[in-house]
């Protein structure tokens, strides 16, 4: 199995967290988006969204998207699962999935903020500012849906990590990075470190990859 990633990638580092839960080994292809790799016929072929992250298996089958990556991963390897067996947790976990991957990591990805600045001249100071209103605003409706709600345990849904608790710390760690303290989301900022206290969680860190950049890299 192939797995095409890039450090900085938040939905590629809900893949590798699936991975690291699921102890399913790949071989990991850096696809450097800084440098335009996703933009060339190799990758195109691949996927012609030219986003990450894809995966593909030895047959050859390609899958991209990361929560249907995976989906199948959950279909393909259950054990430990990341959706609860009842359908209205599954409906929650994926619901707060959702808010993440399709609310608010669209509006921070490449593409976005590269139209913004070459089409739009928005750039800086704005830049930062819709970076960080947009982050904001998941962290207080993730907040909204987690505190005080009778499902959520030591994870978003029970005390088990799940498909929630992927896309939760995929979202933190952008927060951290565009240094938003996260005390004024406390379930958010206790499931996150809950969740990064946890190998699987925290091997699969942006700044702890193969491809991270050495001045990334935490000192020390
Ligand atoms: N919804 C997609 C997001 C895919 C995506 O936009 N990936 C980013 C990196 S996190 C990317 O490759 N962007 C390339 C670009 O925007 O040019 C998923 O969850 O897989």
């Amino acid at each position: 199995m192939k797995f095409f990633s890039f450090w900085r990638s938040q939905a590629s580092f809900r893949v590798r967290i699936a991975l690291n839960l699921k102890k399913l080994p790949s071989e990991v292809v850096f696809v450097d988006l800084d440098a335009d790799v996703h933009h060339a016929d190799e990758f195109r072929r691949i996927n012609p969204q030219m986003a990450l992250p894809a995966l593909v298996e030895d047959d050859g089958t390609t899958l991209f998207q990361s929560l249907a990556i995976i989906e199948y991963l959950e279909e393909t390897h259950p054990t430990p699962p990341l959706l609860p067996a009842d359908p209205r947790g599954r409906a929650r976990v994926r619901a707060l999935a959702l808010m993440v991957a399709c609310e608010g990591h669209p509006l921070l990805v490449p593409r976005v903020r590269r139209y913004l600045d070459h089409e739009l001249n928005v750039r800086d100071t704005q830049q930062t500012a819709w970076r960080r209103h947009w982050t904001v605003e998941t962290l207080a409706a993730l907040e909204g849906h987690l505190a005080g709600h009778r499902d959520t345990g030591r994870f978003c849904h029970g005390d088990q990590p799940s498909l929630a608790d992927i896309c939760l710390a995929g979202h933190a760690t952008v927060a951290d990075m565009l240094q938003i303290n996260l005390a004024p989301w406390p379930t958010v900022k206790r499931i996150y470190e809950t969740s990064m206290a946890m190998p699987e969680f925290s091997t699969a860190h942006p700044l702890a990859q193969a491809d991270t950049p050495e001045a990334m890299r935490p000192k020390g």
